[in-house]
């Protein structure tokens, strides 16, 4: 039994360095490396190349080494039989979490236009108008693992919370609403959205010129998720014509960001390189190898994603 790691653009030493720290005896193999393909029972996989697993004829189980997983449904030839586990972590958890409420107080605490105006060397403490944390709707596309926890702790600086998922939620503190019935009385109530949604079929592209119509005037948006959830080209006329306010991006349809992508300079768009939530080999791989372990004696697997769903 061999484990490959399929991770050329997330430091694969790294994982094969914790690997072998944990568990010395296993045969690790990193890509291209594979040796001979018929020993690759498990797999750790970020964004492998295509058909890269397809040629694995004894693969049983693929670990993803992110929260989310479209970056493997991304390959056509993606082997349907085997099992994908994702990662779900108490540090990843905290990763996003932090993100997400320090970009949502730089929001509601005016950051963007105070930077302007220090820039500028004005002072003007009267630039906003006052709303508190109460008053401020923030609403949260996913309340999946990294959606809910975002949410409680948004609830807990007294925000006014909504959040919409796929099946029907009951969150304390927070309003939820569901399926695409539910999502236009989200959007009506969100000063500050956060897209926290898997990247599938049903929500690519769903941040679109329709979505920001249905925001308050001047809204806020931040995405954690996907890159491909934005539809790039219809964010620029969001902004100007002042149905957004201000956007933080850390994912994109093409990462690294191209230097010449017009977000770079954009004053109304902070990007961030896609490092919201960063999974950390020191505990994932602890996971991987009690999966390992579990699916060697028959014991079901944790953190498995469901294939149809796509997430
Ligand atoms: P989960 O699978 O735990 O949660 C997904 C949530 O989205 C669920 O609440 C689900 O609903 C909801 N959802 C899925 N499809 C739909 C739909 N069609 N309509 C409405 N709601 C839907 O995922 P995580 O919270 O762990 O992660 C979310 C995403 O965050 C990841 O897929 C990844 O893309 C991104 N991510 C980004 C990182 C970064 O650094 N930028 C780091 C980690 C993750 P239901 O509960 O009903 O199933
Ligand atoms: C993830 C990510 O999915 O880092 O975990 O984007």
């Amino acid at each position: 039994m061999a484990i490959l790691i399929i991770a050329s653009q997330d430091r694969p030493d790294w994982w094969a360095r914790e690997l072998r720290t944990h568990a010395p005896e296993l045969d690790i193999r990193i890509w291209p490396e594979v040796g001979d393909v018929d020993d690759v029972e498990y797999v750790l996989a970020w964004k492998p190349p295509r058909g890269a697993l397809a040629c694995l004829p004894n693969l049983a189980v693929v670990f993803s080494l992110g929260a989310g997983v479209d970056h493997l449904f991304a390959d056509p030839e993606f082997p349907a039989h085997v099992a994908v586990v994702r990662v779900i972590d108490p540090y990843l958890t905290a990763g996003m979490r932090e993100y997400v409420v320090l970009h949502t107080l730089h929001y509601h605490k005016n950051q963007p236009a105070l930077d302007r105006q220090q820039r500028d060397h004005v002072w003007d403490d009267r630039a906003r108008e006052l709303r508190q944390a109460d008053e401020q709707g923030v609403g949260i596309l996913g309340l999946g693992e990294l959606g809910r926890s975002c949410a409680e702790a948004l609830t807990r600086l007294e925000f006014d919370v909504a959040g919409w998922s796929r099946t029907p939620k009951d969150l304390p503190g927070v309003t939820c609403f569901e399926g695409r019935g539910g999502l236009d009385a989200l959007l009506a109530r969100s000063r500050i959205l956060i897209c926290l949604l898997p990247l599938t079929t049903e929500t690519e592209g769903i941040l679109d010129t329709e979505l920001f119509s249905k925001l308050p005037n001047g809204s806020y948006l931040i995405n954690a998720a996907r890159g491909g959830h934005l539809v790039e080209e219809d964010l620029i006329p969001a902004l100007d014509d002042g149905r957004l306010t201000h956007v933080t991006l850390d994912v994109f349809r093409t990462e690294p960001l191209p230097a010449d992508h017009p977000f770079w300079d954009h004053p109304q768009i902070t990007v961030t390189p896609h490092n919201a939530a960063i999974t950390d080999p020191r505990s994932i791989v602890i996971q991987i190898l009690a999966d390992i372990e579990r699916h060697t004696s028959g014991a079901a697997l944790s953190n498995r994603v469901d294939i149809g769903l796509g997430y």
